[in-house]
């Protein structure tokens, strides 16, 4: 008895010692710039998040659960970037599991938006629904794969640029572009052509980040990090806060 409080005594002694030898080395080192944009980015999501919930309920009925999602694409990404920030800080790796769980749950949540806003003003079907998300699951699956190694590199780059751009042509040429089109619902009108260019040149950013850390010679993840934090901040912020103006304005209280 006495033996095994002694053992434990020593242990918990033990783990408060290597507890603070690593309190040092987990601190931010301040010329880690990708961990500071880390630190950023998740306290920007958290923010963010706060901001949707709040702005839900003073909104037109039909634009809340837009604005709901909105804030829980921020809010799922706060808690990974709290992950990927310890991860990185921790040991200088590129955090790919929990960047591919977040984007997995996250990038489906934000082409439901696109289903959301038509079914907001009546013109959506489920056939939109599912080609959206059809798309996004071939896109991050040859994407996780080629930067986890399954596959080639390359050839996870040529899967996932392949759903993307089955996205790019529902929302521009097929059938949810044409129901936008339709409308004649202004604010929806701006909102989804706002959301389509973001989903053009904002998504853009990743498959370049992929390109520099992966298909230009060795692997760089720094570069790549910081590439796709900065693709994170625009593409779930800057998407969510063109919804909640379009929802606003169509709710008429642009000023209050
Ligand atoms: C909030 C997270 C978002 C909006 C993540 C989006 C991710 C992409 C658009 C990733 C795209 C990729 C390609 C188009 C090809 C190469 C592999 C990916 C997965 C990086």
């Amino acid at each position: 008895m006495k033996k095994l409080k002694l053992f434990a005594l020593t242990a918990v002694a033990l783990m408060g010692v290597s507890g603070v030898a690593n309190a040092e080395t987990v601190l931010l080192a301040s010329d880690d710039f990708v961990g500071i944009s880390f630190w950023v980015i998740s306290m920007a999501m958290l923010a963010t998040t706060a901001f949707f919930f709040l702005e839900a309920g003073s909104v037109a009925s039909g634009w809340r659960t837009s604005i709901i999602v909105a804030g829980l694409v921020t809010g799922i990404a706060f808690i990974h970037y709290m992950y990927m920030r310890e991860v990185w800080v921790m040991t200088g790796e590129s955090p790919t599991v929990y960047r591919y769980i977040d984007w997995l749950i996250t990038v489906p949540l934000q082409m439901i938006e696109f289903y959301l806003i038509l079914a907001a003003v009546g013109k959506a079907n489920s056939g939109i629904f599912w080609r959206l998300l059809i798309g996004t699951v071939v896109m991050l699956v040859g994407g996780y794969l080629g930067e986890a190694g399954y596959i080639n590199a390359t050839l996870g780059f040529v899967i996932g640029m392949a759903g993307w751009f089955y996205i790019l042509y529902e929302v521009f040429s097929g059938e949810a572009g044409k129901a936008a089109a339709k409308s004649g619902n202004k604010a929806l009108v701006t909102a989804f052509g706002a959301m389509r260019m973001i989903i053009t040149v904002g998504w853009a950013i990743y498959p370049l980040g992929y390109v520099f850390g992966y298909l230009t010679g060795g692997m760089d993840a720094n570069t790549l990090n910081v590439i796709y934090n900065l693709a994170d901040f625009l593409n779930k912020i800057a998407f969510g806060l063109v919804i909640w103006a379009a929802a606003t304005q169509s709710s008429g209280r642009r000023s209050r």
